[in-house]
């Protein structure tokens, strides 16, 4: 078979974000877009010879097209075995997995994640090192980098690939396996969970449970898992099959994109527990019946009681929290004595602590937990590790998280989403906190007083490395803290976050809305920041 060698020229566009490239479907359909990424990403790699690479994606339109080209890239650059999910999905904690448990040299994820799908959606490209984490900042410029000046790539005139038969076939020189997307994933949550206990609590106990995919990747997983090994009844998983555009729906697993999960663990006759995955199905919302964990809250409550899971009985090392995630975890790290590190938003941020075995738990505000078993965030995983605690301790979600605010009081979080911003307004309004702050510390608004104020910025522990700009930090008297940063996975305008957290550590008040207990955070943060301003806008396009 023919490797030719294409010509082509650089589109100005390519610079990763917070995970991955991510573009509107269209800019991505253009000819040469994702071609010239996919070879900028093997340049960083530089010798592909011999190695192996893990390839899949959450199944969401172009999921197939983008699928086949990436597997003849790989041949034509010489790799020497190429995992494929069968009909082209994986999830990327399951790439992850595959990728540590194959010493394959490297992984490629076709989603964008939480963003819509679909031919008016996008589509996106995630690039995974040989740990099996998202690839670092220093390697995302490099790919970056060479996307600015790239003139060809490479690729394989073949056939296509049958994506809808396991097992093993050639692209020229390169051996091509169609695997089971679930089967190394799932043994894996067997090492780490007591699936024993998790079945009696799913089949013995009158607990139900109710698990939305929301048409994204973890549907084969959920149905696998949840279903079939561990005796949930069938009809558990809802929206359990990929659909291209996710049935319409938006693959992001909050109060507001899972409504109908909501509705039914508000409604009558509620199940015990809900939960959601994303997209690429890294993320995950834990309900209770008529009850909401926050993010935060459920990082604190994972660290809190991990000691009763199998897989981390013996304890855990460290945390570590991204600078938007509440500072619950910390007062959990402070219990149990041991460090808890604060990174900037994005798993990659985790990688060295986890590789140097300086932490086992991680956790971002946005949906998303994870441990040392991989080096990205994990949806399902999260479930299980909620099933488990709740086998164990044989409460409800809500008693257990009323439990766990009794012992270290509530830290109220919640982020304001301006979504579609203009970009210059947006850099404006950043560049304004910028220049307010030396103004702010010692300010008193109201019952706070700012004790602290800056733009963040993290110095890695284990390489050293800097990375400057990862959002404005107000940090009050009372523990309040309002963050400001730009979103890094927007495909349109920009998005602005703002991040507020306030903490009460009497019980008589932990039970009030979010918004309430943080509407004078709010209105500081806009009297700081000129929200409606700056942005043009009179109130946020989302709040979750
Ligand atoms: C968002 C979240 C961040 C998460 C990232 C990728 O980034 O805030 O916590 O790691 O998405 O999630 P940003 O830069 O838009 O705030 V996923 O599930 O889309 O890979
Ligand atoms: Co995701």
């Amino acid at each position: 078979m023919n490797i030719r060698t294409v010509s082509t020229s650089p589109f100005a566009d390519q610079k990763p974000g917070t995970s991955g490239l991510r573009k509107s479907t269209a800019v991505f359909q253009q000819p040469n877009y994702l071609e010239n990424f996919i070879q900028s990403i093997f340049e960083s790699i530089k010798d592909c010879q011999g190695q192996t690479l893990v390839l899949g994606g959450d199944g969401r339109y172009y999921n197939r097209q983008a699928t086949q080209i990436v597997l003849k890239m790989a041949a034509a650059n010489k790799f020497g075995r190429i995992k494929v999910g069968h009909r082209g999905i994986l999830s990327t904690p399951a790439t992850s997995c595959i990728i540590r448990k194959y010493n394959a040299l490297a992984g490629i994820i076709l989603s964008a994640s939480h963003n819509p799908g679909g031919f008016l959606g996008d589509f996106g490209v995630k690039y995974n090192v040989s740990n099996g984490g998202p690839a670092p900042e220093k390697v995302t410029q490099a790919i970056y980098a060479y996307s600015k000046t790239i003139n060809y790539y490479k690729i394989l005139d073949a056939p296509d690939i049958d994506l809808d038969t396991l097992g093993e076939s050639r692209l020229g020189n390169t051996v091509v396996e169609v695997i089971d997307p679930v089967y190394d994933y799932e043994k894996l949550m067997e090492t780490l969970f007591d699936f024993d206990c998790i079945h009696q609590l799913l089949t013995k106990s009158g607990f139900r449970m109710c698990f939305d995919a929301l048409h994204a990747v973890t549907g084969p997983y959920a149905h696998s898992i949840f279903e079939h090994r561990l005796g949930a009844s069938m009809g558990t998983v809802r929206n359990g099959t990929p659909l291209e555009d996710f049935g319409g729906g938006h693959p992001d697993p909050n109060l507001v994109y899972a409504r109908d999960l909501v509705e039914i663990l508000y409604g009558k006759d509620a199940p015990d527990f809900g939960a959601a995955s994303d997209g690429d199905g890294d993320r995950n919302m834990i309900l209770g019946r008529n009850f909401f964990v926050s993010p935060s809250d459920s990082l604190a409550v994972l660290a809190a009681n991990a000691k009763l899971v199998y897989g981390y009985k013996s304890g855990l090392a460290g945390i570590a929290r991204s600078v938007a995630t509440s500072t619950a975890v910390d007062k959990v790290a402070a219990k149990l004595g041991i460090d808890c590190y604060e990174t900037p938003t994005g798993w990659k941020f985790f990688s060295n602590l986890l590789d140097a075995g300086l932490v086992t738990l991680c956790g971002e505000e946005s949906f998303s937990t994870g441990s040392n078993h991989i080096r990205e965030k994990d949806g399902i995983w999260a479930v299980l590790f909620w099933l488990n605690i709740l086998a164990v301790r044989q409460q409800s979600v809500e008693q257990i998280v009323q439990e766990y605010w009794q012992l270290y009081g509530r830290n109220y979080h919640l982020r304001y989403d301006y979504e579609g911003v203009d970009p210059e307004r947006a850099a404006t309004l950043m560049n304004k906190l910028q220049t307010s702050m030396a103004s702010l510390k010692g300010k008193r608004f109201g019952p706070h007083e700012v004790i602290y104020c800056d733009d963040f910025s993290y110095t890695d522990p284990v390489d050293g490395s800097v990375s400057t700009h990862k959002g404005i930090r107000i940090i009050f008297d009372d523990e309040s803290r309002i963050v400001f940063r730009l979103s890094g996975t927007a495909t349109y305008a920009a998005t602005i976050r703002i991040f507020l957290e306030t903490y009460e550590p009497k019980v008589a008040k932990q039970n009030q809305q979010p918004q309430q207990a943080l509407a004078s955070l709010l209105a500081i943060a806009n009297e700081i920041a000129q929200l409606s301003i700056l942005t043009g806008m009179e109130k946020p396009t989302l709040i979750i």
